[in-house]
């Protein structure tokens, strides 16, 4: 009989008892450099709520020296580490998500971020000398990240024929605009391995902002729910950036965009690490379909709220709840 040393891991759920299902080949990809991208995007949104895109212009170094610099960070002692938790909203966590009871086999750094001048919220181990590059790696990717966001969005925009173009964009680089972001590191677990079993490394649910910028490491874990419910395996792709539908968007599009359910198996062979930007829009903010959107006669499937009222339900809910269905008409 295996014995599981840590209390903490009888809590989290055994999703299913065989590995990784076949990769989903068909995850829409769309290359921004090219003609008819917007278009591409619309359709992707419309069909999966997933995308990846390539030719996104962000530096690969700038990809790298944060991934690098994660990596340490997740290597440093576990008291180290905690120093800078709990995520109690931001900071160092470890296998509890949220305030709700989730638990799932991953530790992560969660930042909130400010949109002008773009900060992040500080933790006790950015002090440290160890950490000194840290900071500016971070920096520099949230930059690079927020401007791949705003062009998604813009191009949305095209696509979708709103204007004015900046009207989506604007909602994420508007000085009021509420971001955050995460890094998560699913360790390495021989034991899972040897068993032969996934363990929920992050439990389904969808993002509530606007959209959602994903990039790992070249290790598998992150799954997607299709429309007809089927959960397929993401192929992962350290060069390119996974584009998530959230609430937010599937509210301004009437129900046009569907806010993807996704979830990360953790099944122990390699160590897995992801960056996520949230791209929430002001708190302020009324979130409900764009009129240019509506057809004729067309009628609002959702109550209006602001994301401050969006965000604070959020939070009282659990991670695989149907956020939107309270706000539904
Ligand atoms: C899901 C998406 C993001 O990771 C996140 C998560 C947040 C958290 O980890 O604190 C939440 C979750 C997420 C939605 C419901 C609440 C809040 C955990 C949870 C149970 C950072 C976010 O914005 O919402």
């Amino acid at each position: 009989m295996v014995v599981l040393a840590n209390p903490a891991l009888d809590e989290i759920p055994l999703v299913r008892p065989q590995k990784h299902g076949a990769f989903f080949s068909a995850i829409p990809v769309v290359d921004l450099s090219r003609p008819f991208s917007a278009e591409a995007l619309v359709k992707a949104c419309e069909d999966v709520g997933f995308v990846k895109v390539i030719n996104h212009n962000v530096p690969m170094d700038v990809v790298q020296r944060l991934e690098a610099e994660t990596v340490k960070f997740f290597e440093m002692p576990q008291v180290f580490k905690e120093t800078s938790g709990p995520a109690d909203p931001f900071g160092y966590g470890n296998k509890r998500i949220g305030p709700n009871g989730d638990v799932g086999l991953v530790e992560y750094l969660l930042f909130g971020i400010t949109s002008k001048p773009l900060s992040y919220t500080s933790m006790s181990f950015l002090e440290e000398p160890s950490a000194c590059l840290f900071g500016p790696a971070l920096s520099e990717y949230l930059v690079a990240v927020k401007k791949l966001a705003s062009d998604v969005l813009e191009l949305i925009a095209e696509g979708l024929k709103i204007e004015p173009r900046d009207l989506l964009n604007g909602l994420v680089t508007d000085e009021q605009s509420d971001g955050l972001f995460r890094l998560n590191h699913y360790p390495r677990c021989p034991l899972l391995e040897r068993l032969d079993r996934s363990w929920t490394g992050f439990g389904e649910h969808t993002d509530p902002q606007i959209i959602s910028v994903l990039r790992s490491n070249n290790t598998t874990g992150l799954q997607i729910s299709l429309k007809n419910g089927s959960w397929v395996s993401v192929p992962p792709d350290q060069e390119s950036f996974f584009i998530v539908v959230g609430d937010c968007l599937q509210v301004l599009t009437n129900g046009r965009f569907k806010s993807v359910r996704h979830r990360v198996l953790a099944n122990g062979c390699k160590s897995r690490v992801s960056m996520i930007y949230f791209f929430g829009p002001p708190p302020a903010g009324k979130i409900a379909p764009l009129s240019q959107l509506m057809g004729e006669g067309e009628q609002s499937k959702y109550k209006e709220f602001t994301w401050a009222e969006y965000k604070k339900a959020a939070y009282k809910s659990r991670l695989g709840d149907n956020r939107l269905g309270q706000f539904e008409k």
